[in-house]
């Protein structure tokens, strides 16, 4: 209808995507054959079926799982021009990815395979369709900040090419204050700093984020909202919340689709941005989230062109670029 194609039509930047969650069934059986790699599924069908979760920790074990057929250069190359082609058929002209290194470090994969073969496809990106974008490296905070540190050593040869860090994985249990060392290195490095909070975790793991971490950017933060002095802090300095509403209800954040906060914490003041996340395992792309969200709770043009402006005001394109998008 319409508003649909008006969500495609807006340019948009996507700022919360981890490229393994990118991985659509019918990659992962194509994956396994040519990889030769077993996988607990008979059919595309029973892999969607599997789908189906009640918290963070349940996706998570099947998101790590899916990303064992993940082994060549090429196949990391296949993940990510599949999730451009998919986002630039979404009206996404910028996108700014995670990859989860140690997922594949830890099962013998090298560093280089894994960078080599997303940069390729995100230099191809550009030529093929327009479609600019940025490499953040996340930490698995359930994995120790030495795992952490390792992993930042691997990366040394490609931090040119590399914007920032972020923490994600399991929540609860794992508060932002244990990488505080590792963070102040990836920021002497010079690199950009985001971290998943307030998805499962409380208010305090967000206040960690901020004043421990120094984040540029706030992964989720839905329930920075319980706290009305964190809202305060979050509103006056600005700060981006990458917000992924399908998963947000897929996980069960948010247990109606009706009762999702976005637009609360856009009048709150909050520079809020629509995401996929994992959008092969959350059920759509970033227009599917702007679609869902506006169905849900009845957003019209005026506020979704305000979360496409604040895509790009919360990207780290540099100020010029911003710019001629805003
Ligand atoms: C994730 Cl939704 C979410 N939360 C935390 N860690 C993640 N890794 C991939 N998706
Ligand atoms: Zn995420």
């Amino acid at each position: 209808d319409d508003l649909s194609a008006f969500i495609v039509g807006l340019p948009k930047a996507e700022l919360h995507l981890h490229i393994e969650g990118s991985l659509e069934p019918e990659l992962m059986f194509a994956l396994a054959k040519r990889n030769k790699v077993a996988i607990p599924f008979d059919s595309v069908e029973a892999v969607r079926a599997a789908y189906s979760f009640s918290r963070l920790q349940d996706f998570l074990d099947i998101y790590y799982a899916g990303a064992e057929v993940l082994r060549t250069e090429q196949d990391f190359y296949d993940l990510a021009d599949a999730y451009f082609a998919r986002a630039a058929a979404d009206g996404v002209v910028h996108a700014e990815i995670f990859f989860d290194p140690q997922t594949h470090t830890d099962r013998g994969i090298p560093f280089q395979v894994v960078a080599d073969g997303l940069l390729a496809a995100m230099r191809d990106a550009e030529g093929r369709h327009g479609l600019s974008s940025k490499l953040i490296l996340c930490f698995l905070r359930h994995l120790d900040e030495e795992a952490a540190f390792a992993t930042l050593k691997a990366a040394e040869p490609w931090l040119d090419r590399i914007e920032g860090v972020g923490l994600d994985s399991s929540e609860v249990g794992h508060p932002p204050e244990k990488f505080a060392r590792v963070f102040a290195a990836a920021g002497d490095l010079g690199l950009k700093r985001v971290a998943h909070a307030g998805e499962e975790g409380p208010p305090d793991y967000v206040w960690q984020a901020l004043d421990i971490l120094r984040i540029d950017r706030l992964d989720h933060g839905n329930r920075s909202l319980e706290d009305p002095a964190l809202v305060r802090r979050l509103a006056d300095e600005g700060m981006t919340l990458t917000v992924c509403p399908l998963s947000n209800h897929k996980l069960c954040v948010v247990d109606d689709m009706a009762d999702h906060p976005l637009d609360r914490m856009l009048a709150h003041g909050l520079a809020a941005t629509v995401n996929s996340d994992d959008p092969a395992y959350f059920g759509g792309y970033v227009a599917d989230n702007y679609r869902a969200v506006a169905a849900a709770r009845g957003l019209g043009k005026a506020e979704l062109t305000r979360l496409a402006r604040n895509s790009f005001t919360g990207s780290f394109l540099d100020e010029r670029t911003k710019a001629a998008y805003l």
